[in-house]
């Protein structure tokens, strides 16, 4: 038992430690990467917003499951904004580097609207659910509609 919870230490520990320590041998890596990990946050993202407009049946476990995923997956994205990312098969616009303040505050305000999201969700109830998907899909669009093309 002790030494499970001491393995699950470890995998939390690696888990947080993965984001700043992504490397990418090509620029085209980087890109594959963070638009796999926001592929992985809007599927499971998704699933949560079914549940929040009542196109899918509501159900706490699954809910706080989806919240978690999303929240791990929030986290990955911004090692893989570096150098030479720009160009290549990705709809990023300039302004992410050149207004690259003004994105890391979206970036943040994402991440801290999914944080509420997975407490909401783990809370168990609807309506905590609905309360807090709303900001977050906002925090989402805010940054495509800034620095997303179309
Ligand atoms: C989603 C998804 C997004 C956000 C955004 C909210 O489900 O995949 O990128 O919500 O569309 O406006």
């Amino acid at each position: 038992m002790k030494r499970t919870f001491a393995l699950m230490g470890t995998l939390l520990a690696l888990t947080l430690a993965i984001p700043a320590q992504a490397q990418f041998a090509k620029p085209e890596d980087a890109i594959k990467y963070r638009k796999a990990s926001y592929s992985v946050m809007a599927a499971h993202f998704g699933r949560l917003g079914a549940m929040a407009n009542g196109r899918a049946p509501y159900d706490a476990k699954i809910a706080a499951e989806n919240a978690e995923l999303v929240a791990v997956m929030s986290k990955l994205p911004w090692a893989a904004y570096g150098e030479g990312t720009d160009k290549g098969d990705t709809r990023a616009k300039p302004e992410i580097w050149k207004e690259s303040a003004k994105f890391k505050e979206a970036a943040d305000k994402m991440q801290a609207e999914i944080v509420k999201l997975n407490v909401a969700a783990k809370a168990g109830n609807l309506d905590a659910l609905k309360a807090a998907f709303g900001p977050a899909a906002a925090s989402c669009k805010a940054c495509h509609d800034n620095f997303r093309k179309d």
